[in-house]
């Protein structure tokens, strides 16, 4: 038996949350075309024949623009300093190492560990840009493997499990065979509405949301099914953003509903009854207070 973590690391928005929902085959973390999606580091496991793999997913590396930034990024170099591989994941779309892989080689340079380059969304270029990405990142690093993946037309990504297989040691399972993440039921269902917001807002609104569940209680309906009744609110950094969130006759809160409802049905398996409100919490993303629980230990 072998076992390990792996940290997922790379800029935002290069698709590391969307290939661990892939490997794993659920849905663990939030996906969006937004950047800064992941806030905070996840654990999503994959059980194979005679591995167990603990994938960390970590908030995208950017420049920050706000202490909660800071912190995100300060997290996802702070937790790849504990795993036993690391899978770097770039866009096959870069011309050439752009500031932000530069920094994160740097610290692959001085981690020093087994590390698989991947270099993902291959199917929005063609075979030759792959061919000169894989040369210029040859030159840098001694990759154990460099893996072109597109996640979206499913190529490549078991070679990554393979590839990560090798690279373990022996070690025992670390987490039951039906637990696929670290998360609370709490916590997917923050997320799931909090993907959703970032789906459908523009701009800086989203990259204020914070998620807050109140209330999560199961009854049973008058037909006696069970249903899960969830009072959630969503804070905004300020009143005109809380505008934008309601939205006209509150279409864009009803929206955001509905959507994360469908999901969380899916994933949950039962009946939501999903209830949400808007509130402000002024500029919290630079508020320490705030900020003390997305801070590690
Ligand atoms: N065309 C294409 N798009 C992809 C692929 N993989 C992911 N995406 C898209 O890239 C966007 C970002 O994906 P995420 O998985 O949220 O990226 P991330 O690296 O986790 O981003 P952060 O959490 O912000 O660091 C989403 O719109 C995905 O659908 C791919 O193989 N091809
Ligand atoms: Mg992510």
């Amino acid at each position: 038996m072998k076992s390990g973590f792996v940290s997922i690391l790379g800029r935002t928005n290069v698709g590391k949350s969307s290939i661990i929902n892939s490997l794993v085959g659920e849905k663990v973390a939030a996906v969006a075309n937004k950047t800064q999606t992941t806030r905070t580091v996840i654990r999503a496991i994959v059980n194979r024949q005679n591995s167990q793999i603990i994938f960390i997913d970590t908030p995208g590396i950017h420049k920050p623009k706000s202490k909660l930034g800071d912190v995100m990024v300060e997290n996802a170099f702070g937790v790849t300093k504990d795993a036993d591989v690391i899978v770097f994941v770039i866009e096959a779309t870069s011309e050439e190492i752009g500031k932000g892989d530069k920094l994160i080689l740097e610290k692959i340079k001085e981690a020093n560990k087994k590390t698989i380059l991947v270099i993902n969304k291959i199917d929005l270029v063609d075979k030759a840009k792959v061919a000169k990405l894989i040369e210029i990142y040859k030159n840098e690093y001694n990759f154990s493997s460099i893996i072109p993946v597109s996640t979206v037309k499913n190529i490549n990504l078991d070679v990554i499990l393979d590839e990560i297989e090798k690279n373990l040691n022996e070690g025992p399972a670390y987490y039951d065979i039906e637990e696929y993440t670290d998360q609370t039921t709490r916590q997917l269902v923050e997320e799931t509405i909090r993907e959703k917001a970032l789906k459908l807002l523009q701009d800086e609104v989203p990259h204020g949301i914070l998620v807050e569940v109140e209330k999560m209680k199961k009854k049973k309906t008058m037909q006696n099914e069970p249903i899960y009744n969830i009072e959630a609110t969503i804070y905004c950094l300020r009143e005109s953003h809380k505008g934008i969130i309601i939205g006209k006759n509150g279409g864009m809160l009803k929206k955001i509903g509905t959507y994360a409802r469908e999901d969380l049905e899916k994933m949950l398996g039962i009946k939501i009854n999903l209830k949400l409100w808007v509130k402000v919490r002024e500029d919290w993303i630079n508020k320490d207070r705030f900020l003390n629980s997305f801070r590690l230990n």
